[in-house]
């Protein structure tokens, strides 16, 4: 097997030190940066991501993965400039004002930075007017919001009104997700997508930079 293949296996098994090992072997023989990421750790990290989304992988391997994924970029990204790391675009996530749970948006915010996206992750109980100072510090490509509850899903709708009150709509694209939350519902809120797991999310995200 080649070490780029142990390195993919390494993710997908969640092995965080035999990942560290193999991309530590391949930096000291001179292997290029950029080719130990998208050849190893972003191709193991897509089998995960293709698994899990047909339910033969579950969350907390999902989790394992994308922490032995990081753990290799981690080694790999000091030898790389920041403007060649992989940088499919930037990603401001949180979950909706009153609403606490982080467990499937911090999945969400891990699959889609495997996926080559900048990630800024904004915690839980987000208000319109703090997703709307976000989106002004850090201007996103796309903005995801996640929502667990159904007294909670009402305020995407919030924030997306908010965001055209200071005329900040425009600048990006917008994704939902979370149990109670739909298609038509995004339909109904003018969202530009929604997705119903993690990796789908990431799918959606490289859709939607794509139309850009
Ligand atoms: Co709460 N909770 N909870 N809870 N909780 C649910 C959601 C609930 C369905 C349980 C139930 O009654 N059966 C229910 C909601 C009912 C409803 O509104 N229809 C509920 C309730 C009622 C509550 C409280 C009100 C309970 C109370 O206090 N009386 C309270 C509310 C607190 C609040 O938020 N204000 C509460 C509290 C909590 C805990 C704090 C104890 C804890 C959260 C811990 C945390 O997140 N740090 C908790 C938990 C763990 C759950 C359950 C059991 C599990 C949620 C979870 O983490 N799932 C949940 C029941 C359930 O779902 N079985 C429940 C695993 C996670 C990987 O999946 O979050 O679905 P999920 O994320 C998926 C997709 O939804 C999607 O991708 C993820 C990964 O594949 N996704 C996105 C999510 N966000 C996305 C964003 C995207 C795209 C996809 O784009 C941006």
């Amino acid at each position: 097997m080649s070490c780029f293949n142990e390195i993919g296996e390494g993710v997908i098994k969640g092995n965080e030190k035999l990942v560290k090992e193999k991309v530590q072997e391949l930096i000291d023989a001179g292997t290029n940066p950029l080719a130990i990421i998208n050849q190893g750790l972003m191709a193991g990290m897509n089998i995960v991501g293709a698994r899990f989304k047909a339910g033969d992988m579950f969350v907390p391997e999902v989790m394992m993965a994308a922490r032995a994924m990081s753990s290799g970029i981690a080694l790999v990204k000091p030898l790389i400039n920041d403007s060649d790391m992989p940088n499919a675009g930037k990603v401001l996530i949180g979950t909706v004002k009153g609403d606490l749970h982080d467990i499937g948006k911090n999945l969400v915010a891990m699959m889609v930075e495997s996926a080559g996206f900048k990630v800024v992750n904004i915690g839980i109980d987000i208000s319109p007017e703090k997703f709307a100072e976000a989106v002004k510090e850090h201007t996103p490509d796309i903005i995801g919001m996640s929502a667990m509850l159904t007294t909670t899903m009402m305020q995407m709708k919030e924030i997306i009104e908010h965001l055209k009150k200071e005329g900040l709509r425009d600048t990006v694209k917008i994704i939902i997700g979370g149990a109670p939350v739909t298609q038509q519902f995004a339909n109904e809120i003018g969202a530009d997508g929604y997705s119903v797991d993690a990796s789908s999310a990431a799918e959606l995200c490289k859709e939607l930079v794509s139309t850009f």
